[in-house]
């Protein structure tokens, strides 16, 4: 196998050496860092987040802090969602579109204090568009990262788990929401937040010197659900319906396309990026949508690198976007990215690696 060569560009997570203790065993690169994606058995990891908790290495959702008078304000200019009911304490998903509406990043922004917020990101360089943005709408706001590090815990029993170490109020805290404390010194954000849809919550680190220290304090404290490691669950967020930006997406990809209409809103202001693309968009109506594949088979296929065309009666309708083995439905599933006309039930065919396997569209989420 192959590894990554050491690189002052591809920086370590502070749970970097807490995972290597837990026995991580590949990562990618996301963000300019590494991201652990698996610690040896696929199967007991997706079971532990579908029936336990799971603690995950998730540093690479950098922050991009905005800072200053005019923070809102450019928060909402790259933001095709309503920002002006969002409160400090509040979190909500959010499309980056460019110009083109074509969806560039869906970061959860929160909101800190009136002049602070944070897009927690996907993967892109979301500083030097912000900063871009900044720069020639002549705003005044400091455009940073900060030395901030998620780590997810999720799972049904994640909520146990963070109450165990943070106190019972974190039971109340709603979807997105999130509040500033610290556990042995060490200050963190808890929000209940995570891609999965399992439930569960995101600690957001907000020293890096003290990584392993918190990721042990969260492994101590789960024993008695018996937790483990775990990563962003490619196999749960298929079977959940969860998009990946950047993976599910394309060049010309618009947030109505994938399922995002929900956080769109078009009654925003005009100087919102995109929003006027965005309207013309929805006025002539979209061409493609997200729908669910199942492959006929029994046997797992290898995880694809590349999209694959969907045909149905022998003629192009689009892409096959991801495909995994789905445990619960002992089936290869994955989404497609198909013209509109393409619905579910349709028989339809995608060519992989050369060859033709038959499938059927249906809708989403799978579970
Ligand atoms: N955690 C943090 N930052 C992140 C991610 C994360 N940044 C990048 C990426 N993940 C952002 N993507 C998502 C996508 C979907 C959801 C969360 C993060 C999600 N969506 C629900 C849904 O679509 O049904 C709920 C959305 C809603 O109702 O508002 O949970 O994981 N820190």
């Amino acid at each position: 196998m192959f590894t990554i060569s050491p690189s002052v560009r591809v920086r370590p997570s502070p749970y970097f050496e807490a995972t290597v203790a837990a026995g991580v065993k590949s990562f990618t690169t996301y963000n300019h860092m590494m991201m652990p994606t698996g610690y040896g058995d696929p199967e007991a990891e997706y079971w532990r987040l579908i029936n336990g908790v799971s603690q995950w290495d998730v540093a690479v959702e950098r922050q991009v802090q905005l800072l200053g008078p005019d923070a809102s304000r450019l928060a909402q200019m790259l933001a095709a969602r309503d920002l002006e009911k969002c409160v400090t304490g509040q979190g909500r998903y959010v499309a980056l579109c460019d110009h083109s509406g074509t969806l560039i990043n869906d970061p959860i922004l929160l909101k800190l204090a009136d002049d602070r917020f944070w897009l927690s990101i996907a993967d892109a360089d979301i500083i030097f568009w912000a900063r871009a943005i900044a720069a020639e709408r002549r705003l005044n706001v400091s455009i940073t990262e900060p030395d901030v590090s998620p780590m997810a815990v999720q799972g049904p029993m994640a909520e146990d788990v963070v109450a165990s170490v943070f106190g019972d109020w974190v039971r109340e805290l709603k979807y997105f929401w999130f509040r500033e404390t610290s556990i042995k010194g060490i200050p963190v954000a808890v929000a209940r937040s995570g891609w999965s849809k399992q439930g569960g919550f995101e600690l957001y680190l907000m020293d890096g010197t003290r990584g392993t220290n918190l990721w042990d304090i969260v492994r101590e404290a789960g024993r008695p659900w018996d937790i483990g490691p775990g990563n962003p669950n490619h196999c749960e967020r298929i079977e959940s319906g969860l998009v990946n930006v950047g993976g599910d997406t394309d060049d010309s990809t618009n947030p109505f396309e994938v399922g995002m209409a929900r956080f769109i809103d078009l009654n925003i202001g005009d100087d919102v990026i995109g929003i006027e693309a965005l309207r013309r968009i929805t006025a002539a109506g979209p061409r493609r949508h997200l729908i669910g594949i199942v492959l006929e088979g029994k046997q797992p296929l290898p995880l694809p690198s590349q999209w694959s065309p969907v045909l149905r009666d022998g003629k192009r309708v689009g892409d096959m976007t991801n495909c995994v083995w789905s445990y619960r439905l002992n089936a290869n599933i994955g989404f497609g990215l198909v013209s509109i006309e393409t619905v579910a039930g349709d028989e339809i065919v995608v060519l992989k690696e050369g060859t033709h396997v038959a499938g059927r569209l249906r809708e989403l989420p799978f579970c």
